[in-house]
């Protein structure tokens, strides 16, 4: 179709989007221990809920397992790197006991729940953690306090049938990537029934969440459709396509890869909005544009809601590595 004939489409292109610090941080992790060690390098869970990342760093060199337990003997020198999400203290203590090398890739921003969790026990309170049940980051939260010690939360009914031994002595944490929205509602409706209920020092929804989900928020209303490119095990990612539905865009779909696009369900748009999740590398975001470029005469407007100038370093152990722009360039194109 000549260029003319295209139907105009604007692309409202949310800022930020796509890598958060944790992800970023984690995935540099890998990729320097695949430089000073060399492979194989296992990594306990999927780095960050995302294929196309799990894939690239396979193609350099990384094992995935889920259960430290497939480390062959024979691989036992091989560093073994823990996810974003976090593990529960029983793993670090069994790397430790089989004498495996460990690199604990927990985002920072996670690591700051486990403790605010650990400090509720340590003050006699019972931990009332919200978050989704079998979620990596949950299953290591609770994995922070011996069993018994955390109960989880998941919506504002799971609140009206707790019924925690005493009342007076609990203490909440909640799971980073949630629906800032959701949660304030079940936290509300925790502290109108149990007024003594302390919250932990510092909000428990990361930077991240919040700022991706306010960009949505404001890019959505009026939008014929809303991509949010993430996997469909990314909680943060699918929270991005809830928050898109209920703000107003008419539709709201979470893609992997612009090949996942129903293109002729589509319909006739001409507003799209379009947002990453935390672990959805921007390679992804410029293909999907492209994708839309081939088929509509697009102009893409950025929609700027924050600045982010979060930054976490990698470990000590692997500061003396050269990380290289092109090391970065699977994800970053
Ligand atoms: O499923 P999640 O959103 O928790 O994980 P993700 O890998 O999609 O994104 C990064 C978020 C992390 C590591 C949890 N704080
Ligand atoms: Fe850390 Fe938040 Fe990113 Fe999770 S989403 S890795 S908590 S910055």
């Amino acid at each position: 179709m000549p260029e003319s004939n295209k139907h105009p489409l604007t692309i409202r292109l949310c800022q930020p989007r796509g890598f958060c610090a944790g992800v970023d941080r984690a995935i540099q992790i890998v990729v320097l221990a695949l430089k000073k060690y060399g492979a194989p390098v296992y990594v306990r869970h999927e780095i960050v809920h995302n294929r196309y990342v799990v894939e690239g760093l396979q193609n350099l060199g990384a094992v995935f397992i889920e259960e430290i337990d497939e480390i062959p003997d024979e691989h036992r020198d091989c560093p073994v790197v823990f996810s974003a999400h976090g593990v529960p203290k029983s793993v670090p203590r069994d790397a430790a006991e089989r004498a495996l090398f460990y690199l604990d890739a927990t985002c920072p921003l996670v690591s700051k729940v486990h403790k605010q969790a650990i400090r509720h026990h340590r003050l006699g309170r019972h931990v009332v953690l919200v978050g989704h049940a079998g979620h990596p980051e949950v299953i290591g939260t609770m994995g922070q306090l011996p069993d018994g010690a955390v109960s989880l939360i998941e919506t504002e009914e799971d609140v009206a049938r707790f019924a925690p031994a005493d009342p007076a002595a609990l203490g909440f944490v909640t799971q980073t990537t949630l629906s800032v929205d959701d949660t304030a509602g079940i936290v509300g409706a925790l502290q109108r029934r149990f007024p003594a209920i302390q919250a932990p020092a510092a909000e428990s929804i990361c930077y991240a969440t919040t700022n991706r989900q306010e960009a949505v928020k404001e890019t959505a209303p009026g939008a014929d459709l809303f991509l949010i490119v993430g996997a469909p095990n990314s909680s943060n990612s699918r929270r991005l396509v809830e928050v898109a539905e209920r703000s107003g865009a008419k539709r709201a779909l979470l893609v992997q890869r612009a090949a996942d696009i129903a293109w002729d369900e589509i319909g006739p748009i001409r507003t799209l909005g379009l947002s990453a999740g935390a672990s959805a590398p921007e390679i992804i975001v410029n293909e999907i544009v492209e994708a839309f470029r081939d088929r509509f005469d697009v102009t893409v407007e950025l929609a700027v809601t924050a600045t982010e100038t979060e930054d976490f370093p990698v470990m000590r152990a692997l500061r003396d590595v050269e990380l290289t722009r092109a090391d970065m360039a699977f994800v970053n194109g």
